[in-house]
């Protein structure tokens, strides 16, 4: 398996993270997005729609969607199980997955993207063509990052992970957010947030935070 990869780039570190997990290794290969390899005609010959992570099987079959893959090598690898093992707990993780998607990583994109000068007309990723930043957007993305980390902070006051009771694709999903937000977004987690910071500095401590 080859990943198509961006070591600075959320959705990417969510398959390395999830590979870790699993002690799966693959060859990688790194696509500068902001110097637009992405949208070059030899990666769009892989992917069409010019977004990372994808990820190509040793049969050429290509996976372009983070959910996608880690849905194949959730079924592929099933341990130690980050999606689920039973229908009530592949649905409760499925439901904060996309709780994690919509409310947080969908403001860090918003906030970084937009005021990032180097994607003044990259306003939305990918194989679009151009599309104006609209510098609204960043303050909006940073409000809604820190409703998330609110959220998030109570919901960890109660819980040790972000969906179950085990780690899972949820709490990847969070991680990468967190620091993703952090850097590009320049909006890291609140002091206030303690729990959210316990649960940031656990997670940090796996090896696979190191992917
Ligand atoms: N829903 C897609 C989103 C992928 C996505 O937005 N990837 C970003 C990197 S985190 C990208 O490739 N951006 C390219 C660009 O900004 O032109 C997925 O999760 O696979």
């Amino acid at each position: 398996m080859k990943l198509y990869d961006n070591t600075h780039a959320p959705n990417p570190r969510r398959v390395r993270i999830f590979m870790a997990e699993k002690g799966v290794a693959c060859d990688n290969v790194q696509v500068d997005i902001v110097k637009g390899e992405n949208l070059s005609d030899e990666f769009l010959a892989v992917n069409p729609r010019g977004l990372l992570p994808t990820l190509v099987l040793d049969d050429g079959t290509v996976l372009d969607e983070t959910v996608a893959i880690c849905r194949f090598l959730e079924e592929t690898y099933p341990n130690p199980p980050l999606m689920g093992t039973d229908p009530l707990s592949k649905a409760q993780i499925e439901a904060r997955q996309r709780h994690m998607e919509w409310d947080g990583l969908l403001g860090a994109m918003d906030a970084f993207r937009n005021a990032f000068p180097g994607f003044k007309s990259r306003g939305l990723g990918g194989n679009v063509g151009p599309v104006d930043a609209i510098p609204e957007l960043a303050d909006r993305g940073k409000a809604s990052l820190l409703r998330f980390y609110a959220s998030l902070d109570d919901h960890l006051s109660k819980s040790k992970y972000v969906a179950v009771d085990s780690f899972t694709i949820a709490d990847i999903t969070a991680f990468c957010v967190v620091d993703f937000a952090a850097a590009a977004a320049r909006c890291p987690v609140p002091d206030e947030c303690t729990n959210l910071k316990r649960w940031h500095e656990e997670v940090s401590a796996r090896s696979s935070a190191q992917a």
